[in-house]
């Protein structure tokens, strides 16, 4: 990408988090988006949260991924602090329970404050719907996305022929 202006912001509620989060920031890379990772914590620094949500829009940002676990209020706050978009990662943590607690702490939303809600523990997804929404302003980005999923259909298609190479299959043989 042109500019190193980060255009993604990803937080988490904690450095334990970093495991997990980590997959957007790889997924980032891949397709060359500028972003910034942190730490803020809904919890236990309150004062920052407020800060970096009311200050995102202005810095340059254009969409927020939030990983939070346990009692995820991380996401959710954000998404009331700012009108940019938040895509929320429930991610199973030392203090979750079994992860649906993360899911439904991000998932149930009231109606106006929407968060983008990734499957548990799934940042890198989160980092893909991040990339498609810098892709509808981007035709760098786009094509970029576009060449990553002809990738992912290749790998799919390549299983396929070794699968009927060993197994009968009439559907392939077309
Ligand atoms: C949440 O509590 C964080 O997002 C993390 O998932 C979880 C546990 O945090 P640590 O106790 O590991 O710092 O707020």
């Amino acid at each position: 990408m042109a500019t190193n202006q980060p255009l993604i912001g990803i937080i988490m509620g904690s450095d334990s988090d970093l495991k997990i989060m980590q997959d957007a920031a790889i997924i980032l890379k891949e397709f060359d988006i500028a972003f910034e990772l942190t730490i803020v914590s809904a919890h236990r620094t309150p004062k920052r949260m407020m800060e970096y949500a009311t200050t995102a829009a202005g810095r340059g940002l254009k969409v927020i991924i939030a990983g939070a676990g346990g009692a995820a209020h991380l996401p959710g706050m954000i998404a009331s602090l700012t009108i940019l978009p938040v895509i929320g990662v429930p991610i199973k943590s030392s203090n979750s329970i079994d992860g649906w607690d993360s899911v439904l702490s991000i998932l149930q939303m009231p109606n106006g404050v929407p968060v983008a809600t990734v499957a548990l523990n799934a940042a890198k997804n989160a980092g893909i719907i991040a990339a498609q929404i810098i892709g509808t302003f981007n035709e760098n980005i786009s094509a970029k996305i576009s060449d990553y999923k002809s990738q992912l259909e290749k790998s799919v298609l390549d299983k396929v022929k070794s699968v009927a190479n060993e197994w009968h299959n009439d559907f392939d043989k077309k």
